[in-house]
């Protein structure tokens, strides 16, 4: 007998994003609710607490926007920090950068990573069995709180939408805890939702990197499945380049191991900050 399709739906503000597909797993950890689907058109797709996270197919306009612009524009990263990211896209980016000794992926919820090794095989693939990728089973806030100063090369919040398990990491207190952790030269980087979708939390975060760092900017760029589709990625540094001036040494073999991502790519996302939210910035 085939398999029973429907449709799940992302409902938010009134809209729906949706996908077709047949359930492979639907189950409440200790901190959410967890549906990985296998849609008719996205591959296999991560869903927590009735929000989209990632899909197979379109993962990659998120993770390359996370990852790239803040390793691409340093020499040299050793330890990275990723704040969330049990799917392990994140993890696989980072790992293209042949300097890298350590990554540090701080997850509060094991259930997401067991299934997303299990599920999500595209996103994390070798990355699960790379050495240099240790998985701590910790709270974001906590685990910041209790590492030294300038630590980090580059920590990434690859978090999932506001909720109660993740406010903490969405606070001023969270994002001065990332700065202190990491090196001078280094960069916090953040998924900073959607201009359209999430206004509200999208200008609060953008304020919060523009008070605590003295260089930070917003890229613009799609995840079609997510609410309204436009995404934001957002930077910070105390010393670095903008994230325009690209500084790593095989930048070439990143580009073309990329599906989305490059450096031209790059170069427009930093300019599209739609007016509306210019001029709401401009008042703050
Ligand atoms: N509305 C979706 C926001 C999700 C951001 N995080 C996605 C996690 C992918 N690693």
């Amino acid at each position: 007998m085939k398999p029973h399709k429907i449709w799940i739906d992302e409902i938010h503000g009134g809209s729906r994003y949706g996908l077709k597909g047949t359930i492979l797993i639907k189950k409440r950890s200790p901190f959410q609710e967890i549906t990985i689907m296998e849609t008719e058109n996205h591959g296999n797709a991560l869903m927590l607490d009735g929000c989209w996270m990632t899909s197979d197919k379109e993962e990659k306009y998120y993770h390359e926007c996370l990852v790239h612009p803040a390793l691409s524009s340093l020499k040299t990263a050793s330890r990275v920090l990723i704040i969330g990211g049990g799917d392990g896209g994140t993890a696989r980016e980072c790992l293209k950068y042949s300097d890298i000794s350590l990554i540090d992926l701080v997850e509060i919820d094991k259930e997401v990573i067991e299934l997303a090794k299990k599920y999500l095989k595209e996103l994390g693939q070798n990355a699960w069995e790379d050495k240099r990728l240790k998985i701590n089973i910790c709270n974001g806030l906590k685990w910041v709180s209790n590492t030294q100063n300038n630590y980090y090369d580059v920590v990434f919040i690859d978090c999932s939408d506001p909720s109660e398990i993740s406010n903490e990491i969405y606070s001023l207190k969270f994002y001065e805890e990332c700065k202190r952790i990491t090196k001078k030269e280094g960069i916090v980087a953040t998924q900073s939702e959607s201009p359209e979708s999430f206004p509200a939390i999208h200008i609060e975060i953008i304020k919060s990197f523009k008070q605590i760092f003295k260089i930070s900017s917003t890229m613009y760029s799609f995840v079609p499945f997510y609410p309204s589709g436009i995404w934001s990625w957002t930077f910070g540094s105390e010393d670095s380049t903008q994230f325009l001036n690209p500084q790593y040494k095989h930048i070439d073999s990143i580009e073309n191991s990329c599906d989305i991502w490059n450096l031209n790519y790059q170069k427009g996302a930093f300019q599209m900050m739609p007016n509306k939210i210019l001029n709401k910035l401009k008042k703050i």
